[in-house]
């Protein structure tokens, strides 16, 4: 086996994003693309001799390929060991538990997520650092510092490891430790559920309904909910992962997810409903004939958490991204907690949970977690709220009706506008930061401006400061619209315009969100000029 040193040239714009590289798959695919990214992650890390690392992804086309050069680059590089996934496949919270776990270096993780996959998608890695926990922004500006320079790589010249099956191997002077991908996932839950309640609640007559989307959580979901949990067979749905996702979006959201949303709002739907994403660390849940917004799941989580054994003592506090609604604000003040408010992307809560401060976190992307690893865990959120059922043996909708009554309803939807020219994005979004100064007290519509401001985080652990996260404006009313442009997405940019409205009233907490939203919605058009500077005459996608 040969050692060859690879002459290249720093490829532009390798920036990462809200969590990692994602670019489209025949980017990836290009000479040298993957090789001087991967270059620059152990170049940003101070180099691999010597260290361990953990490898996986949600095996998305190219993600086998990317695996094999991986290897052979680690092993080229003096690396001690890598622990990989059967098929190089590992759920994202997985991967963050075996880090975690067994103490590397750290991770690296093939996904883009939510994000479609397959020749004509998208693909992308991401280094996740000892803590388990997506890179902080001063690890990928090293990173990215990198992918401006990068000159060379060196790599191993060898045949494809065989990573069909668990044992150990080696590649060169490396060890490859090849495992299940599911079995230390599966023990971690175990120790946080009461397994034999919810497995009691299944033998009780209890039905559920989980869309694995043809991702990485199939596996999962079908070891942990059928197989150990008892679950009829058949709860399990499009469980086996294939490479472009049954060429689906495998984003779980009521528009992605629209057949397990058809079925639970059928008469004969099952008691419980959810789908996970591509790499499994986002969730969706749905009641008969409701569906739970991902940041009351939030809230409904926080108030209920005790009841599993892995929370009985309480939670030290929560946190939230700042367009997630308020919703869990309200939980934690009743229940004397912190509440933090943090930027998009998982990588703003690993201080928080590293340092006891928080407990349970989520954003309203669907992305819900705990200190139990250092990333959202689709599985997780669906666990929990098992538990919860197994524990009330309450209904979804009488849950979250009860919830409202009890807190008071924060309305809420984030519209899409994707693929827009990145000219006119920036145009809305730089037009509307200059004007934020002036807004306070003016009137759009029904509402009027009580603030303004562009979101700039202090993280209370290091003291970084992280500028220019999103522009917020606040009624007088308690709604509030919140603009940002995604940091996920592999054409043009994607305007996210995130709607919150504050109802206590008993008699109107059931209403149609988007007629609840109405006034917010119109006042957001009315400020941000959004049609204007898009050319499009409503959102691609609600949620
Ligand atoms: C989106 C979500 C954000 C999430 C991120 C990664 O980012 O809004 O909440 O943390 O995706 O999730 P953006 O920048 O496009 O808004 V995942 O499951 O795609 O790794
Ligand atoms: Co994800």
């Amino acid at each position: 086996m040969q050692k060859i040193t690879v002459q290249t040239r720093p490829i532009d714009a390798q920036k990462p994003g809200t969590s990692g590289l994602r670019k489209k798959t025949h980017v990836f695919m290009g000479p040298h693309y993957l090789e001087n990214y991967v270059q620059a992650i152990f170049d940003g890390i101070g180099g691999v001799a010597g260290k361990r690392l953990v490898l996986g992804g949600d095996g998305r086309y190219f993600n086998d390929r990317a695996a094999q050069v991986i290897l052979r680059m680690a092993a080229a590089q003096g690396a001690a060991g890598v622990i990989v996934g059967v098929n190089a496949l590992l759920s994202t919270p997985a991967a963050s538990h075996l880090i975690r776990l067994r103490g590397t270096d750290g991770g690296l993780i093939l996904s883009a997520s939510h994000n479609p996959g397959g020749p004509e998608g998208d693909f992308g890695l991401k280094y996740n650092t000892p803590n388990g926990g997506p890179a902080p922004e001063n690890v990928t500006d090293r990173i990215f510092a990198a992918t401006q320079t990068v000159s060379q790589y060196t790599i191993l010249e060898a045949h494809d490891l065989d990573l069909t099956r668990p044992g150990t191997t080696a590649l060169g002077e490396m060890t490859v430790e090849i495992l299940d991908p599911v079995a230390d996932y599966a023990a971690l839950m175990e120790t946080l559920f009461d397994f034999d309640a919810i497995r009691a609640l299944f033998a009780s007559g209890f039905t559920m309904r989980f869309d694995a989307m043809h991702a990485v959580t199939g596996p999962y979901a079908h070891a942990i909910l059928e197989g150990m949990l008892g679950a009829a067979p058949g709860t399990v749905v499009n469980g086996t992962p294939s490479p472009d996702f049954g060429g689906g979006h495998p984003d779980p959201n009521p528009i992605w997810a629209k057949d397990l949303v058809d079925r639970m709002m059928a008469p004969d739907a099952p008691d419980f409903g959810a789908a996970s994403d591509g790499d499994g660390d986002r969730n969706m849940i749905m009641g008969r004939g409701v569906y739970v917004g991902p940041s009351d799941s939030l809230a409904l989580l926080t108030a209920h958490a005790h009841r599993a054994p892995g929370y009985a003592r309480g939670l030290k506090g929560v946190a939230r991204s700042m367009p997630t609604s308020g919703a869990v604000d309200r939980v934690a003040a009743a229940l004397g907690m912190a509440c933090y408010e943090t930027p998009t992307g998982w990588k703003f809560f690993g201080n928080l949970l590293d340092a006891g401060r928080a407990t349970l976190c989520g954003e309203e992307s669907a992305g819900t977690g705990s200190d139990h690893v250092r990333e959202k865990d689709g599985l997780w959120a669906v666990l929990l709220w098992l538990n919860i059922l197994a524990d009330t043996r309450a209904s979804m909708a009488d849950l979250l009706a009860g919830h409202w009554r009890r807190y008071g309803r924060n309305y809420y939807s984030r519209h899409d506008y994707e693929d827009v020219a990145a000219d006119r994005a920036n145009a809305l979004y730089d037009g509307l930061r200059a004007r934020l100064g002036s807004l306070a007290g003016q009137t759009f519509g029904a509402l009027t401006v009580a603030s303004a401001d562009e979101f700039a985080y202090d993280d209370p652990v290091d003291g970084s400061h992280s500028a220019a996260q999103g522009l917020r404006i606040g009624f007088t009313s308690g709604g509030r619209v919140v603009f940002r442009l995604s940091g996920t997405g592999t054409v043009g940019a994607t305007l996210r315009v995130y709607l919150e409205e504050v109802e206590t009233d008993p008699a109107r907490l059931d209403r149609d969100a988007q007629e609840a939203l109405a006034d917010v919605i119109a006042a957001a058009e009315a400020i941000a000029g959004i049609k204007a500077h898009t050319g499009r005459e409503a959102p691609d996608v609600i949620t």
